[in-house]
């Protein structure tokens, strides 16, 4: 089901519905009564009726029923940004969405930079998430995420300029949304894409294009344990002196141990600890 000014699109067999929303479900009257990616029923005069119970449901943007997470980054224009990387994979975590991350426009740098971009993302394997290389200029490595995202829900998300609606158009096969420029001056993207929309795929599944977002913020964890509990690297078969061992300044600690030996990267550790910092000042003391 998609949605348009004030129109809901729902898609059974190949065939698009323009359908209105009726009696109760109109009457509550909420922002997120009927979303994009919700299984729908309508009536013979096109009214939704009902929206059935959701797998999951995530805020920004806001969609229902979604698979996989695609976290996409351009290699260069706009720049790399590992740390919102970091983020993007806790908010999949937090909504326990799995994530894959694909990067974009290797057409424009060298064979060694993009091994240097799979060195510093090293610890993505111990978290088991796939890493796709691709360019949509050249027409690279985007077989690999079609067959990956086949017969499933994927929603793309990233910042404006990487070429969301640009690998969105090769994996549909056809031109249907609207590619934007990247500012020169400022190396950023414009904001081409307004509006959430879902995408069905040729051989099977959806894809959802997103507006890029400018900022994303660490999900709504309300304390230490959960933080802990969305770094699956963490659960090391050790135990930590303290059982209630928090990972930060304590000793004895088979996380921080895991560190030094570097089985657990030092790069996710150290995010940990800014994550820790940063919900603590800014949100956990407030409480
Ligand atoms: N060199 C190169 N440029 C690309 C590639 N993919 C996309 N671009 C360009 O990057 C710019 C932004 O592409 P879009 O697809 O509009 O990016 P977007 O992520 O949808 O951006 P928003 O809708 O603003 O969030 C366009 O000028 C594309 O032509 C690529 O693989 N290589
Ligand atoms: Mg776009
Ligand atoms: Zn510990």
């Amino acid at each position: 089901m998609t949605k348009m000014q004030g129109f809901y699109y729902v898609e059974t067999q190949g065939q698009i519905h323009e359908c209105r929303l009726r009696g109760i479900l109109k009457k509550t009257d909420r922002k997120d009564n009927c979303i994009v990616g919700d299984v729908v029923e309508f009536s013979e005069d096109h009214s939704i009726t009902k929206v059935f119970e959701r797998k999951n449901i995530i805020h920004r943007p806001l969609v229902a029923n979604i698979d996989y997470i695609v976290i996409q980054f351009s290699a260069i224009d706009p720049k790399l940004d590992y740390e919102r990387i970091n983020v993007l994979i806790l908010n999949s975590y937090y909504y326990k969405i799995k994530p894959l991350i694909i990067i974009n426009k290797i057409d424009l740098i060298e064979e060694e930079d993009i091994e240097e971009i799979k060195n510093n993302l090293h610890y993505l394997k111990a978290l088991d998430i796939d890493l796709f290389f691709v360019s949509t200029t050249e027409n690279i490595g985007i077989e690999e995420v079609s067959s990956y995202i086949k017969d499933r829900i994927t929603a793309f998300g990233g910042p404006s300029g990487v070429g969301k609606s640009s690998i969105l158009n090769l994996l549909q096969k056809s031109v249907t949304l609207k590619v934007g420029e990247t500012s020169r001056k400022l190396k950023r993207g414009k904001h081409t894409t307004r509006a959430t929309t879902l995408l069905h795929l040729k051989e099977g599944g959806f894809v959802i294009d997103t507006p890029g977002f400018s900022s994303v913020d660490l999900p709504e964890i309300k304390n230490v344990q959960e933080l802990i509990d969305l770094f699956p690297e963490f659960s090391v078969d050790e135990q930590c002196r303290f059982s209630n061992c928090i990972h930060v300044n304590e000793p004895g600690c088979a996380v921080k141990d895991a560190v030094e030996r570097g089985d657990i990267s030092k790069e996710r550790y150290e995010f940990f600890l800014r994550c820790y910092e940063k919900l603590k000042t800014e949100r956990w003391n407030k409480l």
